[in-house]
């Protein structure tokens, strides 16, 4: 498959010709090409987005809405090849990209144009004068992501900053082309306005850099690791963009003594292995009070033992690939390391070989260690793969220590029986999403986003709808 920008409406080469090949991590066979793009391309890609910006900002918000609901039909009725071609690029099981990916992807269409549909326009009256709160565009913004929920992360970003009157130019992983590709297929489909929305493929030092460094884009939404984040900041600080930075996360699944035993260790498991734990919400830290270690933690393991690896295309498959032959060196490295700081591997630890076609795939079995420092490598660093570690606590306060202790503050979830416990505990604890007895459930209006190096700033909802717009003031004196 040969995939190229999308650039005012059309599907173009890159100027200097360059192509990329991209892999399928689940048979490490070749499965398309796609631009390696320079910054000429982004310059043509933030021309495009320019020269559309008037008239899409100038349409009604009622308008734009219109387009988000034709796009989410047209996502929706596209749902299997989004599943299948999310799967074929990350290796993740076919039904997690169908429950996940593909449903989320539609869901975050529907759910802005709803939310935009009940903005309430915002004044403040005076004694003597009435301020009115008034929203504009906020111009070209530039949207980078990562791989791991590629067009799930994708859209977030897309539909509010649309629905805000803004253009775009943004930046899939070089790893996650396809659906974003099929995207484009769709907004031509549709006959959506050209130039509003631009794909441009590439590597992030050089096309993801040269969206950061050009002066006509505005904002950076930005979802990936916490280092690409900080050249993010770098980049775009100095020259006063907008800037929401997504990061990473080494989030804490909190076990308390009261819990329901057999439930918390389906929902540590699914926490910690969904995504084969390539999701920054992870929670890839297990804390257990120590008087039901023993009884929780064999539950816990056999919960895992029970996981489906296998082929992607399985709809009973319930781990898949890794991204990346790489990133599955990364992990491996960290499984080690967790052994020489004095780890114990209490279930997995290896990679698995699977027959073809996924006999040069890149599976690792969903790993739990035991007995690691809280302040090990191991459970301070984020491995962003199928590994989690287990630790015993002795009180509450010390529970909620050990959860902070990271440099990180994304998400984390509480287990108990008594929900106001829970929630008195997660209130403690710095992270950005917190879960009392579930996790991954999402109300997309609800603010999202980490503390410390999990990010700066926060999407969904109207803090999506604010990041993507200029907000001005306009106070008039009564006669
Ligand atoms: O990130 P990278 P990855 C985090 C997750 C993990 C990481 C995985 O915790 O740490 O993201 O995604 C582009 N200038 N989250 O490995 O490498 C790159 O091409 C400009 C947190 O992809 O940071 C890709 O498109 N761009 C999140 C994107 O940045 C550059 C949820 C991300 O790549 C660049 C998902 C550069 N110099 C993952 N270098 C959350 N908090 O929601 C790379 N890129």
């Amino acid at each position: 498959m040969q995939i190229e920008n999308f650039i005012g409406g059309k599907f173009i080469a890159p100027l200097k010709k360059t192509y990329l090949e991209n892999l399928n991590p689940a048979t490490g066979k070749i499965t398309s090409r796609i631009p390696s793009s320079t910054n000429e391309d982004v310059e043509m890609a933030v021309e495009a987005a320019q020269n559309a910006l008037d008239n899409w900002s100038q349409l009604s918000i009622d308008k734009r809405i219109i387009w988000l609901r034709k796009i989410a039909s047209a996502l929706e009725s596209r749902k299997e090849d989004i599943a299948a071609l999310e799967s074929m690029d990350t290796g993740k099981p076919i039904a997690l990209a169908k429950r996940v990916d593909a449903a989320r992807s539609v869901s975050n269409f529907e759910f802005f144009a709803e939310h935009a549909e009940n903005l309430s326009e915002l004044n403040y009256k005076m004694s003597d004068a009435t301020n009115y709160v008034t929203r504009k565009p906020v111009g070209v913004v530039g949207l980078i992501t990562p791989w791991n929920l590629p067009l799930y992360l994708l859209t977030w970003k897309v539909a509010p900053a649309l629905v805000m009157g803004n253009t775009i130019v943004a930046k899939p992983s070089e790893m996650t082309p396809l659906t974003a590709n099929l995207l484009c297929e769709i907004l031509t489909a549709i006959d959506f306005p050209e130039g509003v929305i631009n794909i441009v493929h590439g590597l992030g030092p050089s096309a993801g850099q040269a969206i950061l460094e050009h002066p006509n884009i505005k904002a950076i939404s930005f979802t990936g690791g916490t280092a690409t984040g900080k050249i993010v900041a770098q980049i775009a600080a100095p020259m006063f963009k907008k800037l929401s930075l997504e990061l990473g996360g080494k989030n804490a699944t909190i076990i308390l003594d009261d819990a329901d035993l057999p439930t918390a260790a389906k929902g540590a498991a699914r926490a910690a292995f969904t995504n084969s734990g390539q999701v920054c919400l992870c929670g890839s830290r297990i804390l257990v009070a120590d008087n039901i270690y023993d009884e929780f933690v064999p539950l816990l393991i056999s919960e895992v033992e029970a996981m489906k690896i296998g082929n992607p295309s399985d709809e009973n498959t319930d781990i898949g690939s890794v991204i990346s032959s790489n990133h599955m060196e990364k992990v491996l490295s960290y499984i080690d390391l967790a052994t020489q700081e004095g780890g114990k591997i209490s279930t997995g630890g290896s990679t698995l070989t699977l027959p073809s076609p996924n006999s040069d795939g890149a599976f690792i079995q969903p790993t739990l260690i035991e007995g690691l420092a809280i302040d090990s490598r191991c459970a301070t660093e984020e491995i962003f793969g199928p590994v989690a570690s287990i630790h015993r606590f002795f009180s509450e306060d010390e529970a909620i220590e050990m959860a902070n202790i990271t440099q990180y503050g994304l998400a984390g979830s509480v287990w108990t029986s008594n929900p106001a416990r829970g929630k008195s505990v997660a209130e403690r604890i710095d992270s950005g999403i917190l879960w009392v007895n579930t996790w991954l459930h999402r109300d997309l209006r609800t603010p999202f986003g980490g503390v410390k190096n999990s990010g700066v700033g926060r999407e969904g909802g109207d803090w999506s709808l604010n990041f993507f717009s200029e907000l001005s003031n306009i106070c008039v004196k009564d006669d």
